[in-house]
């Protein structure tokens, strides 16, 4: 609660649909300032340790070799609540199961390749955004 930080990817599906300024647009109109923002490609060794709370499942592989696939763009957002106001608006896993009005009820039909990620905790924030930023990337 308060006013909070919270990680963002637009994973490679949502890149290479051209969906990057739908998503950012979104976060802007609700209010969420941007406090660091870039386009990269993540390594096996970042994407491993990014979802390394699902090393043990068995879609672990599927999704290391898909957040690999090509670029990604990472933002840190800030505003009001925003790890749950966040979550709200990417909606459920499974872009068949989204919310419509939600970023993955909107545009996703996958579990999968379902456009964003956005941190489900601050503890994930804390992990997350260090393995994707530098210090002094953010604002
Ligand atoms: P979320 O991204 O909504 O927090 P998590 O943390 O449960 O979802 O899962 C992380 C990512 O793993 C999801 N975004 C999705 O790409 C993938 N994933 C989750 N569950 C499955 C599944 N049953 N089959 C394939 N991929 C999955």
């Amino acid at each position: 609660m308060g006013v909070e930080r919270t990680l963002v990817l637009v994973k490679p599906d949502g890149v290479e649909r051209g969906l990057v300024g739908e998503v950012i647009s979104r976060f802007e109109r609700k209010g969420l300032k941007i406090r660091a923002l870039k386009m990269l490609k993540m390594t096996r060794e970042m994407a491993e340790e990014f979802y390394s709370v699902h090393r043990e499942k068995p879609f672990f592989n599927d999704l290391v070799e898909f957040i690999t696939s090509g670029p990604i763009v990472a933002m840190i957002l800030e505003g009001d609540s925003a790890i749950e106001v966040v979550r709200l608006m990417i909606g459920s896993t499974d872009g068949r199961k989204a919310q419509p009005g939600t970023i993955r009820g909107d545009f996703a039909l996958s579990i999968q390749n379902n456009v964003v990620h956005a941190s489900d905790s601050q503890e994930s924030f804390e992990r997350e955004y260090k393995i994707v930023f530098s210090q002094e990337e953010i604002i």
